[in-house]
C-alpha cells in the first residue's frame, strides 16, 4: 500500500477511471486510485449501467463531453473486445408535439456537430425492427450514438494508466481526508493512510459521504433509484449471437429507452415516483445483497411503463425478465453533474454525477483542469460551485434533484421556470411588482419579472410581430410597449439579481488588476467593463467594476462562480477582502431619455453630463435615499444603476414610479430587457460566449490592455492574438422577420457553419437579430445565411455592429436637454 502520491482518486468506476487514464496522458503518473469494491465491477453505478449514450442535448458542452466519449470509447479495446457498439439511436415520436420537438432536436445536434436525421414510422421499424410503426409519428436518427461497455472501458482505461505508473487498489475503503488549515493533507484509509495534497472524489453516488470526510456538510447530490430490466431471449431474436445490432431507442413521451442485447432486451424507465435515498443508507459492499448500488425491485412501478413498452415493441408480450433492478445513481438540483475544486477546502475535487455517456470527456476537462489549470470544454454549468446558497441547502437538494429526476426524458423550454420553491428571493420591490401584473420567470431563486401586464396594449393595432409559439410561450404583447418606453421615454428595471460583490482593502487595486484584462488603476468615481480570462484566455466573466474608493471596489458580476474565482486569488498576506454583496441590497436601473429629468427631479445632487459622465459612479441621494449611482445601462440608453439597501428599496422604488408620471414611466421586464440589449450589442456572459472564447473572437477586444501588465491569461491571450480568430461572434437579421430562441445552426449552403447563442425581436429596428457564432470568412457584414428553426431554413444576413445607436448618442447622452415630457395618457 502506497504512502504517499500526488493525486488521490477516491472510485474506480467510469469517471475515475477516465480521468486517471487523462491524468496520466497529460503526464501526471504519481496517482493512487482507490476503491471499496474490488476491482472493475465494483458495486457502484457503472457495474451495472446498460451503457446507452446519446449525445444530443441542450447544451453545447454537455454534448461535447459525449461525443469526445463516444470517440474514446470507440477507440479502446480490452482483449480484443471493442468497448462500444456504435448501433446509433432513434429516438421516436409518439405525439405531435414530440415529433415537433424532434424538428428542434434535429437542429440542435447540427448546431454541435452531430450528424442526426429526421426519419419516417417505417424508417423507424427498419432500424429497430421490433418497434410497431403505427404507434409513431416519425423519430430522430442520430447514426454516431451507440452503447459503451463500461465495465470493460474502466478495465482498458485503468490499464493505459497503469502502463504509464498509475497505481490503483481495490478494496480499500477510504474512511477518512485529512485537512489542515483548510488545505487536504492526506487520506486515511482501512489500509493505512496516504499523504496527498490532491483528492479527486469520483465517488458518484457516495460522493455526499467522501464530502462530509473532507469537512464540506453540504450534500449537493441525491442518489436515485431507477427502473431497469433485462428480458430473457425473444422468439424474434432467437440464435442472435451479437451484443447489438438494433438501434437503441428512446421513448420520451413515457421516459423510457430500450436496447437489444444478444436474444433479449433491456428496457429502462423513468416514468415512476422518485425515490431518493440518502448516501449513508446505500448498504457496504459486504452487506449488499447484489450490489451496492442495486436496490430491490418494486414491481408495482413498472407495471405501467411494461405495459407501453409491450405496446411499443409487441415481442416483448410474454417476455420473462433475466433480472430487474431500482438502481441507484445520482442527480442534483439542476440535472447538471459536480465539477471542480472545493471553495472550503484547497485540494479536494470532485467529479460526480457524471453519466457514462459523458465520462471519457468529464475525464479529459478533469485531467486538463487539474493539471493545466483550466478544461478546454466550457463546464461552467457542471461547475461545482455553481450552486446558491438556498440551493445548497438539503431540502433543495433533494427536492429539486427528484424534480430533475422526473424531468430527465421532457421536452424543456429554456426559459421554463423551476415550480417549486418558489417565490424564494425576492427584491424589495415585489409588492409593487405583483401590483403591476408581473409575471415572473425564476432566476438564481429569484422572482424576476418577465413583463408586467399593467403594460399590455390597449388596443390591436399596437401589437408588434407575434413571435411563433416556441418562442412566444413567455412572450407578451407588453414587451414591445415596455421596450419602446424604454427607448422614448423611461422605464425602471429591477437589477436586483445581478450579482454584485464587493472588494476592499490595501491590495485590492493589485488584486483585481491581475484578474482583469482592462485597464483599473483609474480615479475613484470611474466604472470600466472588463473580462476575466481562464489561463487558457478563455473569457470566465464579463463584469464591471467601479472604483468606490481609494481601496474599494463594487462588481457587478454574473454568478456564483465569480465569487468563488475572486476568493480563490486573494492574496494570503490578508490585505484584499471581497464579499458578496447581492443579498440585502437591491438595484433599479432607470434609463431612457427622460431618465436624467426624473432622477434629477427627486434629487439634490448634479447628475448633469458634465458633472456626472458615462461610465462614473457616485454616491447621491433620490430622495431620502441614498444611492451608489452607476452611469451603465445594458440596454443602450441614458440613465443609471441606482443600488441601496434592502430596507430603502421600496421607498426607491416608488419615489421613482412617483417622479416618473409625467414622463409615463413604465416598469420594465426581463423580456424587454433582452431585446434592447441585443439591438445594441451587449454579450450575455454564459449566452453568448463561455470559456471557449477569447475576447477578441468575442468582439470584446476592446476591454483589453494587452500592455497594462500582468494578469490572468495574458500570456496564452498574446498567442490567441498572434493566431487571429478562429471565429466570430456576429449579429444576423432574420430576414423572414422568424423569431429564434438560441441554439438553431446557422447554415452556408448545405454546411451548418455555426450556431445561435441569443435572439430577440429588435422593435426600435424592426428586425429579428440573432447573435451566432460563424467561421471568421462568414462574419463579413452582408453575407446571406440561412438559420434553421423547427426545420425550416430562414434567410439570415450578418449585420453590422451595433446595429443600434453606432455612435452612443443615447448612453452618452451630452445633450444637456432631454426632449419635453409627456403628459401622462388618459
Ligand atoms: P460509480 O460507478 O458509482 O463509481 C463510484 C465508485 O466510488 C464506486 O466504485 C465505489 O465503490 C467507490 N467508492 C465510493 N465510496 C468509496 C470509499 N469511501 N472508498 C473507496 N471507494 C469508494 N448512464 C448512461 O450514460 N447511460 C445509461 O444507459 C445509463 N443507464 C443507467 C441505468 C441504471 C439502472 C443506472 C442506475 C444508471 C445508469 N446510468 C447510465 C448512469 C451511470 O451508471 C452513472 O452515472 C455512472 O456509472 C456513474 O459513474 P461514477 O464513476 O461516477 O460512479
Ligand atoms: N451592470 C453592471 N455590471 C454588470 C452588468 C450590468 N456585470 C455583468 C454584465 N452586466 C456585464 N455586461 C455588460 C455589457 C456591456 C456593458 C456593461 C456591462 C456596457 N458596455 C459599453 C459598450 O460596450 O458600449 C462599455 C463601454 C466602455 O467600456 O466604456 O455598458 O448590466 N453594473
Amino acid at each position: 500500500m502506497e504512502t504517499s502520491a500526488n493525486t488521490v482518486i477516491i472510485g474506480a468506476g467510469i469517471v475515475g477511471c477516465a480521468v486517471a487514464e487523462h491524468l496520466a496522458r497529460l503526464g501526471r503518473t504519481d496517482v493512487v486510485v482507490l476503491d471499496q469494491g474490488p476491482l472493475f465491477k465494483t458495486g457502484g453505478s457503472t457495474s451495472h449501467a446498460p451503457g446507452l449514450m446519446f449525445q444530443t442535448n441542450a447544451s453545447k458542452s454537455t454534448t461535447a463531453l459525449a461525443s469526445y466519449s463516444v470517440r474514446h470509447y470507440s477507440e479502446l479495446e480490452l482483449d480484443g473486445e471493442p468497448c462500444f457498439y456504435d448501433v446509433g439511436s432513434v429516438e421516436v415520436a409518439a405525439t405531435p408535439e414530440r415529433w415537433n420537438d424532434l424538428k428542434r432536436k434535429r437542429g440542435l445536434a447540427s448546431s454541435w456537430g452531430l450528424e442526426a436525421h429526421l426519419i419516417t414510422p417505417e424508417e423507424c421499424a427498419e432500424k429497430s425492427p421490433l418497434l410497431d410503426h403505427h404507434n409513431v409519428y416519425g423519430g430522430l436518427y442520430v447514426p454516431s450514438d451507440g452503447i459503451a461497455k463500461a465495465i470493460r472501458a474502466c478495465e482498458a482505461m485503468a490499464r493505459r494508466a497503469e502502463a504509464e505508473g498509475v497505481r490503483f487498489q481495490g478494496e480499500t475503503e477510504v474512511l477518512d481526508i485529512e485537512a489542515e488549515r483548510g488545505r487536504v493533507r492526506a487520506v486515511e484509509t482501512d489500509r493505512g493512510r496516504i499523504e496527498t495534497n490532491t483528492v479527486l472524489s469520483c465517488a458518484g453516488m457516495w460522493g455526499p459521504r467522501i464530502m462530509r470526510m473532507a469537512g464540506i456538510e453540504t450534500p449537493l447530490l441525491t442518489p436515485m433509484q431507477h427502473q431497469f430490466a433485462w428480458t430473457g431471449p425473444l422468439e424474434e431474436l432467437a440464435g442472435t449471437t451479437s451484443e447489438s445490432d438494433h438501434v437503441m431507442l428512446r421513448h420520451q413521451d413515457h421516459s423510457m429507452y430500450f436496447r437489444q442485447r444478444g436474444e433479449g432486451y433491456g428496457i429502462g424507465s423513468y416514468r415512476h415516483r422518485a425515490m431518493p435515498i440518502s448516501s449513508d443508507d446505500i448498504p457496504r459492499y459486504a452487506d449488499a445483497e447484489r450490489m451496492p448500488s442495486m436496490m430491490e425491485f418494486t414491481p408495482e412501478d413498472f407495471e405501467g411503463p411494461w405495459r407501453e413498452a409491450v405496446r411499443m415493441l409487441p415481442a416483448l408480450e410474454g417476455a420473462e425478465f433475466d433480472s430487474t433492478m431500482n438502481g441507484l445513481f445520482s442527480f442534483t438540483p439542476d440535472g447538471g453533474p459536480l465539477l471542480g475544486e472545493s471553495r472550503r477546502v484547497k485540494g479536494f475535487w470532485s467529479a460526480e454525477a457524471v453519466w457514462i455517456t459523458h465520462g471519457a470527456g468529464v475525464g479529459r476537462v478533469m485531467a486538463e483542469w487539474l493539471v493545466k489549470g483550466a478544461p478546454s470544454i466550457d463546464v461552467s454549468g457542471a461547475d461545482v460551485n455553481r450552486f446558491e446558497a438556498h440551493a445548497r441547502s438539503p431540502e433543495y437538494v433533494v427536492s429539486r434533484s427528484s424534480q430533475s429526476f422526473s424531468e430527465v426524458y421532457d421536452v424543456i423550454h429554456p426559459q421554463q421556470p423551476i415550480e417549486s420553491p418558489r417565490p424564494l428571493r425576492t427584491s424589495p420591490f415585489y409588492p409593487r411588482q405583483q401590483g403591476l401584473g408581473a409575471y415572473f420567470l425564476e432566476a438564481s431563486g429569484w422572482e424576476r419579472p418577465q413583463w408586467y401586464e399593467a403594460n399590455l396594449p390597449s388596443s390591436e393595432e399596437e401589437m408588434a410581430p407575434r413571435p411563433g409559439e416556441w418562442a412566444a410561450r413567455y412572450w407578451s404583447p407588453a414587451i414591445p410597449v415596455e421596450h419602446r418606453a424604454t427607448r422614448e421615454s423611461v422605464a425602471m428595471f429591477d437589477m436586483t439579481a445581478l450579482k454584485t460583490a464587493e472588494v476592499w482593502g490595501p491590495g485590492a487595486l493589485d488584486y483585481l488588476q491581475k484578474l482583469c484584462t482592462n485597464e483599473l488603476d483609474k480615479p475613484v468615481g470611474k466604472v470600466v467593463y472588463t473580462l476575466m480570462l481562464d489561463v487558457n484566455a478563455g473569457i470566465r466573466s464579463d463584469i464591471t467594476v467601479a472604483r468606490t474608493g481609494e481601496e474599494s471596489f463594487q462588481l457587478g458580476i454574473n454568478g456564483p462562480r465569480d465569487v468563488v474565482w475572486l476568493e480563490k486569488h486573494l492574496p494570503a498576506d490578508g490585505t484584499v477582502q471581497v464579499r458578496d454583496t447581492t443579498s440585502g441590497t437591491c438595484c433599479v436601473g432607470v434609463w431612457g431619455p427622460h431618465a436624467r429629468d426624473l432622477v434629477q427631479s427627486i434629487s439634490p445632487d448634479d447628475l448633469s453630463n458634465e458633472s456626472f459622465g458615462f461610465f462614473n459612479c457616485r454616491h447621491v441621494y433620490v430622495g431620502e435615499v441614498p444611492v451608489l449611482a452607476l452611469r451603465v445601462s445594458y440596454v443602450g440608453e441614458l440613465g443609471w444603476e441606482l443600488y441601496t439597501t434592502a430596507d430603502l428599496g421600496l421607498r426607491l422604488w416608488d419615489r421613482l414610479w412617483e417622479a416618473g408620471q409625467p414622463y409615463g414611466i413604465v416598469a420594465g421586464g426581463r423580456g424587454a430587457f433582452n431585446g434592447l440589449r441585443l439591438e445594441k450589442g451587449y454579450r450575455s456572459y454564459g449566452g453568448d460566449m463561455t470559456t471557449e472564447h477569447d475576447p477578441y473572437e468575442a468582439g470584446l477586444g476592446f476591454a483589453v490592455k494587452l500592455d497594462k501588465g500582468e494578469f490572468v491569461g495574458r500570456e496564452a491571450l498574446m498567442n490567441r492574438f498572434a493566431e487571429g480568430p478562429r471565429r466570430r461572434l456576429a449579429p444576423l437579421t432574420v430576414d423572414d422577420g422568424e423569431v429564434v430562441m438560441g441554439g438553431e445552426p446557422v447554415w452556408s449552403g448545405d454546411c451548418a457553419v455555426g450556431y445561435v447563442t441569443s435572439a430577440a425581436y429588435g422593435y426600435s429596428l424592426g428586425q429579428s437579430i440573432a447573435y451566432a457564432w460563424l467561421p471568421p470568412e462568414l462574419a463579413e457584414p452582408g453575407t446571406g445565411l440561412a438559420v434553421e428553426y423547427f426545420d425550416e431554413r430562414h434567410p439570415a444576413t450578418v449585420a453590422e455592429e451595433p446595429m443600434f445607436d453606432p455612435e452612443m448618442k443615447r448612453m452618452r447622452g451630452s445633450s444637456s436637454k432631454s426632449p419635453r415630457p409627456l403628459t401622462k395618457a388618459g
